[in-house]
This record gives C-alpha cells, sequence and structure tokens, in this order.
C-alpha cells in the first residue's frame, strides 16, 4: 500500500483507522479521495492484519462534507452510470471486514451516505448528519436513497430527503441512524471499545454473519432463512466453531483461527 494523498491509514491491535484528510474542504470527497479509499479497502480485504475498519475524519468540523461539488459540476449525464461512489460504498458495505464509521461535524451527502454503508456507526451528541442533494439539483446517489430508508424506515428517510434537513448526533440516535454518542474526546476510544468487542469474535463467523444480513435483508423471509442456514452450515464445518464452543466449555478466551 503507497502512502495516499488525502487519506491517513494507521493499523493499531488490527483495526485499520482510515482518516478522510482534506479538513480544509471539510473532508469532501473527491475523486483521489475515493480512489484511495477503495485502494485501501482492496488492500485489506487481502490482509489477515486488519480485522476491523474504522473510518472518520480530519480535524474536528467534519466527517465527510460529501461529494466534491466542484468536481460534480462538470460531470455529464452518462457519468452517473458509471460504479463510482456507489460501486465502491457497495464494495465498503460487502467487505468482509466490519466497518465502523467515526462521525464527527459534518457527514452530509455522499459523507453521510459513506457512513451508512459502514456496519456500526458512533458519533458526537453534535454531530450533522442530512442528504442536501436536492439543494444542488441532485438526489444522494450513492446509496443515500435506499440505505437511509433500510435504516431509519421510509417515513424518516423521505422526509430528511425532501427537506434537506441536518440532524445532530442525539436525534441520528434517536431514529437509528447511529448506535453510540460519544463525547468529542472520546469518540476514537469508544470507537475502540465497540471494536475490541467486534475482534474478540470468530472472524469466519462474523463474515457469515454480515453476508447473511445484508444478503438476506431484501430476500424474502423464505429465501433469506435459506440463506442463514447455509451460512450456519458453512460456520459448523470451520475449526472457529470448533474452538469458540471448545473454549467455551473449558471456561477460557476462544482463540480463533480464522479457519
Ligand atoms: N465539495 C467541495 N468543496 C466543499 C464541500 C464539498 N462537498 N464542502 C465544503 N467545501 C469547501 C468549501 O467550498 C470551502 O472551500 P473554500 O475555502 O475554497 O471556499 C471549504 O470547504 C470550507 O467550507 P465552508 O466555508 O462552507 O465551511 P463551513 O464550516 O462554513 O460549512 C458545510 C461547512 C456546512 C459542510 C458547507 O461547506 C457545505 O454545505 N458543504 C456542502 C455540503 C453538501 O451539499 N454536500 C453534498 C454534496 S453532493 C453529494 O455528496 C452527492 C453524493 C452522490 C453523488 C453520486 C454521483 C453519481
Amino acid at each position: 500500500m503507497h502512502p495516499y494523498e488525502n487519506l491517513h491509514v494507521e493499523i493499531e491491535q488490527g483495526s485499520m483507522w482510515l482518516t478522510i484528510n482534506r479538513p480544509e474542504y471539510r473532508n469532501a470527497l473527491n475523486q483521489a479521495t475515493l480512489q484511495e479509499l477503495e485502494d485501501a479497502f482492496h488492500w485489506a480485504e487481502a490482509n489477515h492484519e486488519v480485522k476491523l475498519i474504522i473510518i472518520q475524519g480530519a480535524g474536528n468540523k467534519s466527517f465527510a462534507a460529501g461529494a466534491d461539488i466542484k468536481q460534480l459540476h462538470d460531470r455529464k449525464m452518462l457519468e452517473a452510470l458509471i460504479p463510482g461512489m456507489q460501486g465502491l460504498y457497495k464494495k465498503i458495505e460487502q467487505s468482509s471486514k466490519v466497518t465502523i464509521a467515526a462521525v464527527k461535524g459534518y457527514a452530509l451527502g455522499g459523507g453521510c451516505e459513506l457512513a451508512l454503508a459502514c456496519d456500526i456507526r458512533i458519533a458526537t451528541k453534535n454531530a450533522k448528519f442530512g442528504l442536501p442533494e436536492l439543494n444542488l439539483g441532485i438526489i444522494p446517489g450513492a446509496g443515500g436513497t435506499q440505505r437511509l430508508s433500510r435504516i431509519v424506515g421510509k417515513g424518516r428517510a423521505l422526509d430528511m430527503i425532501l427537506t434537506g434537513k441536518i440532524i445532530d448526533g442525539e436525534e441520528a440516535e434517536r431514529i437509528g441512524l447511529v448506535s453510540y454518542l460519544a463525547a468529542e474526546d472520546e469518540l476514537e476510544n469508544k470507537a475502540e471499545e465497540v471494536a475490541s468487542q467486534v475482534k474478540r469474535k470468530g472472524p469466519v463467523a462474523i463474515k457469515l454473519a454480515k453476508l447473511a444480513i445484508h444478503k438476506g435483508y431484501d430476500a424474502d423471509l423464505e429465501t433469506a432463512m435459506l440463506i442463514e442456514k447455509l451460512a450456519q452450515a458453512v460456520a459448523f464445518g470451520t475449526d472457529d466453531k470448533k474452538e469458540g464452543t471448545q473454549a467455551f466449555l473449558e471456561k477460557r478466551a476462544a482463540e480463533f483461527s480464522n479457519q
């Protein structure tokens, strides 16, 4: 992995911290930053040292203020059809690693959609979430129209998208958009605390649980239950399952081998 211009990468105790680093532009996601994010995720996928990925924004003002509007201004109709930001966020959602968005300041437009593509969202009380794309004459096209309604319900998603209103972290927690609130100077600790709970779990089981939830969510119930059954059958065949159950019986912590 090469050093990046707009993304700071650090791996600590199995957590890969990705810090979007354009604070002077409120961490707006230009093409170069999106490419670096894609590259980092691609690298992490093949790297067993990385157990989990935490995304945050540099500085105090913003997680990410959305797609870079200067670049957006020049884009033509057919350019909206390339995988682009939507394709990248799909890869993030489908990553075999657990992803956490640690949000302080603005998570707007494509920044909010990035957080929506992560598995777990943690925010400060005064974080600011919103999908203000309609102000620009476009729609939330990086999964926002779909993921927001699946996470907070269709009524709330319609309200947020059509009014472009911006909600704070407390409101986001109340409606289920974020799972945890943290004080500003405690956000990283909270993210690592949540991460440490995930990292104790069997890595194969993590992948299978993510797959069953994400793939099952939009399938009919019978198909979704079948996905769950098949995923469980795979889990039953792993060394991790032998070790996890054995460790419980021996009253010790499990040491999973990811096999
Ligand atoms: N793009 C480009 N530059 C930005 C962006 C952005 N999204 N956000 C902030 N900046 C820049 C500003 O232009 C400014 O630059 P400069 O100093 O050169 O003038 C600098 O960052 C600082 O910004 P402000 O002075 O505005 O800072 P404030 O703290 O006063 O305000 C806000 C911060 C509220 C975040 C404000 O900057 C803002 O409203 N930003 C735009 C938010 C927005 O509309 N986001 C949605 C963008 S569209 C999108 O994300 C679409 C995703 C789906 C695309 C799918 C494509 C197919």
